[in-house]
C-alpha cells in the first residue's frame, strides 16, 4: 500500500505567518455553516479574522474545499462557504471520508483541532463546544469534541458549554478524558450567554501567559490533549439564564417531538433558540466569540514569546 499524500494548503497569510514566527489562531467553520445564518455568518467570520489581525496575530479558519483541507482562507473562499448550501459538518469520524471523496466540509470543534494540529497551530478560538446533550443517558449523544480534546494538543478558547447541553456531565467526561477546564478570570465555570453559573471550574487562571504556560508543561511532560479555556462572555452582553431556559427546554422539546438525532441536534437547536429569542442569542454569540478569538491571540503570542 502506498502512503497518500496530506492534501492541505495554507493560505498566503498562514505561510507568511508561519515563516516569520507571527502567532497564529486556528478558527472554526461549522460556526459559518450551520450556527449562525447568512449574512451575519459572514460578517462574523470577516471580523473575528480581523480581531485577531488586530491583535498582530493570524487567522487560520479551517475547512475542506472540494477534498483539500485548508488552513487559512481567503475572502471568496470564506464568502462561499458562508452561502454554501448542504455542507457537510465534519468532526474526527468522516474528515478523511470527505476529503478522500473531493467533498467539500465544515470543521468542528474537533475536525477544527486535527487540522490546526496537523498544521502546526496550537491555539484554537470558538464559541461553544460540542458536549454531552441533556439525556444522553438514552440517547447516547456525546460529542466527540470532548474526546478530541484529550488525544490533540490544541488550547481551545470558548465560553463554556451551553445550557442546551447537561454541563455538570460535559465536565464530567472531560475530566475523564484529562482535560484541563480553565475558568478565566473567575472561579465559576461560565455558561455560554451567562458569564457565570453556580458550577465552579476545576481550574482557573487570569492571563494569557499562564494559560501558555500550562499548554507548553504538556508539551515537555509529553501529555497527548489540549486545554478548554472558558472565557466568559462580557457582561454587557450576556443573557440571563432564567430568560433562556424556556426557550431551551422548548427548543429541546420540538427537537424530541421531531425526532432530530445525531448531528443534526446542535445545529436545530441553535436554529430555533435563535428565532424564539428573536435574534438576541445572535448578538450574543458574535460577542462572545469575538471576545474569545482577542484572548487566542493573546495566548498564541505569550506562546511564541
Ligand atoms: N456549539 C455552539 N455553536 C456551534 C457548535 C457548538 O454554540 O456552532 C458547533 C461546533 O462546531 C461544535 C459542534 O464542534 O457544533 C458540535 O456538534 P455535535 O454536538 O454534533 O458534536
Ligand atoms: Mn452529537
Amino acid at each position: 500500500m502506498s502512503l497518500t499524500a496530506l492534501p492541505l494548503e495554507l493560505s498566503s497569510e498562514i505561510s507568511e505567518a508561519k515563516k516569520n514566527g507571527t502567532p497564529i489562531v486556528a478558527l472554526e467553520s461549522t460556526i459559518i455553516t450551520h450556527g449562525m445564518p447568512y449574512p451575519q455568518n459572514l460578517e462574523v467570520a470577516r471580523q473575528v479574522e480581523n480581531d485577531i489581525r488586530e491583535k498582530g496575530a493570524a487567522p487560520a479558519t479551517m475547512a475542506v474545499l472540494n477534498g483539500t483541507l485548508h488552513a487559512g482562507l481567503n475572502d471568496t473562499q470564506l464568502e462561499e462557504l458562508a452561502q454554501a448550501r448542504d455542507v457537510a459538518k465534519v468532526s474526527r469520524a468522516d474528515i478523511a471520508v470527505i476529503m478522500a471523496q473531493g467533498r467539500t466540509g465544515a470543521t468542528t470543534v474537533a475536525a477544527t483541532m486535527i487540522a490546526a494540529h496537523l498544521a502546526g497551530i496550537a491555539v484554537f478560538a470558538t464559541g461553544g463546544i460540542g458536549g454531552v446533550h441533556k439525556g444522553a443517558e438514552d440517547s447516547f449523544d456525546i460529542s466527540a469534541d470532548l474526546t478530541e480534546l484529550g488525544h490533540t494538543p490544541v488550547t481551545v478558547v470558548a465560553a463554556g458549554a451551553k445550557a442546551i447541553l447537561d454541563v455538570p456531565k460535559t465536565l464530567e467526561v472531560l475530566e475523564t478524558n484529562g482535560v484541563p477546564v480553565i475558568a478565566y478570570g473567575q472561579d465559576s465555570f461560565p455558561a455560554f450567554w451567562s458569564a457565570g453559573s453556580d458550577l465552579i471550574a476545576p481550574l482557573r487562571m487570569d492571563s494569557a501567559a499562564e494559560i501558555a504556560a500550562a499548554h507548553k508543561m504538556r508539551g515537555a511532560m509529553g501529555l497527548p490533549g489540549g486545554q478548554l479555556v472558558a472565557n466568559p462572555i462580557p457582561a454587557t452582553d450576556e443573557i440571563a439564564a432564567a430568560t433562556l431556559a424556556p426557550v431551551i427546554a422548548q427548543a429541546t422539546q420540538e427537537a424530541s417531538d421531531q425526532g432530530i438525532s445525531g448531528k443534526d441536534v446542535t445545529p436545530f437547536l441553535l436554529q430555533r433558540i435563535f428565532e424564539l429569542t428573536d435574534g438576541r442569542s445572535l448578538t450574543a454569540n458574535i460577542a462572545l466569540v469575538r471576545n474569545n478569538a482577542r484572548l487566542a491571540a493573546d495566548i498564541a503570542t505569550a506562546l511564541v514569546a
